[in-house]
């Protein structure tokens, strides 16, 4: 059951299966990927997925990036404060990724689609690094029609702050721009992730059209830098690409662009335009002990989770970025995008 009052978060992109198992060179050059890429899955890639689970292992773990920074936002709020939207399958995957979410207290409003099977990203692990191929089957189904349905856009509307993977730019252009124009018209923050460095590099255009909404862009240095050379602004230092990402149109003026671009261990960057100019600064990160880290996957969504959480509480940006290099450091210390339970306070 929805809650009456309505969700103060509203999140949309893919919901993914991660199937996760450990590898090595051979595999890699076998389905022909990098050690750290995130990719769109090929026909070479379809057998993936039973080679990692009779081969390699492989452990079935909820992901989909911005259902992981749901589920992270989530852990630092009230109850019944986060809705998540995507389609998935009629599947036990499905099943999976439902109960998980249920247990983290956030709810879902997945379109199912009838025909396509839950969408899974095949996770190869390599030492700390993750190769990560997604085969978007029933997610790549997400339709603005679902969005638009009465029940669906009163949560919408109810909605405070929206978090948007920009993975889901792969899927529907139209569903982003939908609740990014409730945000930009009714003056609501709309934060957006930039999410690997094939969405600035080939879906350039499609960005192009969602960046005017974004009030709080989130990236990584590889994100930025892909996003300046996609664009030929032949800058290569991560502050002066964050400050040139807060010059670029802006809908709602009532609002600064604020841009955070994380670096792994390195410290996170911020570019804030205000009426004096463009101000940057540095945000060391929360370092764990190296023998604690247990697997990096999701460490990104895990500080979107946290700092958007800030967001919802009204928190200033130095906190809020503080609650996401927070979350981060825990979610490093699980197996996936996971968080631990019992649950930590911040
Ligand atoms: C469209 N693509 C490629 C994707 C993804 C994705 N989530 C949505 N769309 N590719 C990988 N992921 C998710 O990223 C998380 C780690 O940051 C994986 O499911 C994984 O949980």
């Amino acid at each position: 059951m929805a809650a009456p009052q309505g969700y103060p978060l509203l999140c949309l992109e893919n919901p993914l299966l991660d199937i996760q198992g450990v590898g090595d060179e051979a595999m890699l050059e076998k389905y022909g990927v990098k050690a750290n890429d995130a990719i769109l899955a090929e026909e070479k890639h379809m057998g993936l997925y039973e080679d990692l689970l009779q081969n390699h292992d492989a452990k079935l773990i909820a992901g989909g990036a911005a259902q992981n920074t749901a589920r992270g936002a989530q852990y630092m709020l009230p109850e019944n404060s986060v809705v998540y939207i995507g389609c998935v399958g009629k599947d036990k995957y499905a099943d999976i990724l439902k109960e998980t979410c249920e247990k983290a207290g956030v709810h879902t409003e997945y379109r199912v689609d009838e025909v396509q099977p839950t969408g899974k990203c095949g996770v190869i692990i390599t030492g700390h690094n993750r190769s990560m191929i997604t085969h978007l089957a029933a997610a790549n189904e997400y339709k603005i029609e679902h969005l638009k349905q009465p029940h669906i856009w009163a949560l919408v509307e109810k909605a405070q702050v929206y978090y948007v993977g920009g993975y889901h730019l792969t899927v529907s252009v139209p569903a982003v721009l939908a609740l990014a124009e409730e945000a930009a018209t009714n003056n609501k923050p709309f934060v957006f992730s930039l999410s690997a460095p094939f969405i600035p590099q080939f879906f350039k255009d499609q960005l192009d059209s969602v960046i005017p909404y974004v009030d709080y862009l989130i990236g990584n240095e590889t994100e930025a830098l892909a996003f300046s050379e996609s664009h030929g602004w032949g800058l290569t230092d991560i502050a002066e690409i964050a400050k040139k990402l807060t010059t670029l149109e802006k809908k709602n003026t009532q609002r600064p662009r604020i841009v955070i671009v994380t670096q792994g261990t390195l410290p996170t960057v911020t570019a804030v335009s205000t009426a004096s100019g463009i101000e940057t600064k540095e945000y060391p990160v929360h370092e764990i002990p190296k023998e604690k880290i247990n697997d990096t996957t999701g460490a990104g969504d895990a500080f979107a989770g946290g700092f958007v959480a800030g967001i919802v509480q009204g928190k200033s940006l130095e906190e809020s970025i503080d609650q996401g290099q927070w979350l981060a450091s825990l979610s490093i210390q699980e197996l996936g995008p996971s968080f631990p339970f019992p649950k930590q306070t911040y």
